[in-house]
C-alpha cells in the first residue's frame, strides 16, 4: 500500500501511521483523510497488529482541516457530502487501541483527531488549540464535545471561544494528555506503549477499551452494569484461563488472542 500524505510502518505488533504533508503542517485535506482511513482499515484488518500509533512530525501533529480546501465550499457543499464526516470519524471507530503521539501543533481538526484517539502522549513542545473561532467557524469534528469531556466546561469554553492554545504542561495537568515525553523519544515511547498493550489478549483489550468509552455514553449504574457484562465475557476466553493459570503456575502467560 503506498500513500502520498502519510507513511505507514509496521513495528512487530504495532502499526505506526505518520501524517506527512510537511509543506502544510500536516493540514488535513481530503486526500490525507482518505489515506488515513485506508491505512486504519488495513491495520484493523491485520491480525498481526494489536495497537496503532498515530504521529505527525516534530513541528506539527496537524494544523487542522485544510483551510484552502474548505475555502472553496459553501454550506450546501458540506451538507450534501457531509463534509469529510465518514473519514473524520474513522479514528474514533477503531476497535484496536490508538495512541496519538503529539509533537508541535495540534490545531483545530488536528486537535480533534488526537482527541479521537484512546491515549494522547505529548512531547514537551506540543501545543493544542481549537482556533476555529478565529476563522468564524466552530469545531466540526467533535472538538466541542471531546474537549469538554476531557478538561471540563470552563477551560473548554475558554479555548473554544477565544482560541487560546494549551501547552503540554497544562494539557497534562488537566488530563487532556496522559503524560509528557521528551520530543526525541516521543514516537519510540508511543510504539513501546502500544507494543505492551498489543501483547495482552487483544479481544480483552478491545473489551476494556469499549468499557472506558462507555463511560462517555452512559450514566454510572448503566456503565458499571456494562462493565460487569464485559468482565463476564472475559471468563469465556481462552486467554483469561491462560492468564490466571500462568499466575498460579508462576510463569509468563502465552496469549493466543482468543
Ligand atoms: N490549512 C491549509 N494550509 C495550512 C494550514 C491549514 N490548516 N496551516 C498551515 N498551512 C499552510 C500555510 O498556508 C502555508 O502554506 P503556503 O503559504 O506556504 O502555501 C504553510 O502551511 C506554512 O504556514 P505559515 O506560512 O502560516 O507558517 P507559520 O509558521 O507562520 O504558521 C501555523 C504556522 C500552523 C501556526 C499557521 O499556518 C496557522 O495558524 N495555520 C492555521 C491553523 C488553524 O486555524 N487551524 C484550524 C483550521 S479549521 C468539520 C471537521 C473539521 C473541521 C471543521 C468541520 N466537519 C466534519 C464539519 C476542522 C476545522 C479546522 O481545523
Amino acid at each position: 500500500m503506498t500513500f502520498e500524505t502519510l507513511i505507514l510502518e509496521k513495528h512487530d505488533n504495532v502499526g505506526l501511521v505518520r501524517l506527512n504533508r510537511p509543506e502544510a503542517y500536516n493540514a488535513l485535506n481530503d486526500q490525507l483523510m482518505d489515506e488515513l482511513t485506508a491505512a486504519l482499515d488495513a491495520l484493523e484488518a491485520d491480525d498481526s497488529i494489536g495497537a496503532i500509533v498515530l504521529a505527525g512530525s516534530d513541528k506539527a501533529f496537524a494544523a487542522g482541516a485544510d483551510i484552502k480546501m474548505m475555502r472553496e465550499w459553501g454550506m450546501m457543499d458540506v451538507f450534501k457530502r457531509q463534509f469529510i464526516t465518514a473519514n473524520w470519524e474513522r479514528a474514533s471507530r477503531c476497535r484496536k487501541p490508538v495512541i496519538a503521539a503529539v509533537s508541535g501543533l495540534a490545531l483545530g481538526g488536528g486537535c480533534e483527531l488526537a482527541m479521537m484517539c484512546d491515549i494522547i502522549l505529548a512531547a514537551e513542545n506540543a501545543r493544542f488549540a481549537l482556533p476555529e473561532i478565529t476563522l468564524a467557524t466552530i469545531p466540526g469534528a467533535g472538538g466541542t464535545q471531546r474537549l469538554t469531556r476531557a478538561v471540563g466546561k470552563s477551560k473548554a469554553m475558554e479555548m473554544i471561544l477565544s482560541g487560546r492554545p494549551m501547552f503540554a504542561e497544562e494539557a497534562e495537568r488537566c488530563g487532556l494528555v496522559s503524560r509528557i515525553v521528551p520530543l526525541a523519544d516521543l514516537v519510540q515511547e508511543a510504539v513501546t506503549l502500544a507494543s505492551r498493550v498489543a501483547g495482552f489478549s487483544q479481544p480483552v483489550v478491545a473489551l476494556a477499551k469499549e468499557c472506558v468509552n462507555r463511560a462517555f455514553e452512559s450514566g454510572l449504574s448503566e456503565g458499571v452494569l456494562y462493565e460487569r457484562r464485559m468482565a463476564y465475557i472475559t471468563f469465556g476466553t481462552e486467554d483469561q484461563s491462560e492468564g490466571l493459570a500462568a499466575f498460579v503456575e508462576k510463569r509468563p502467560p502465552q496469549f493466543i488472542h482468543r
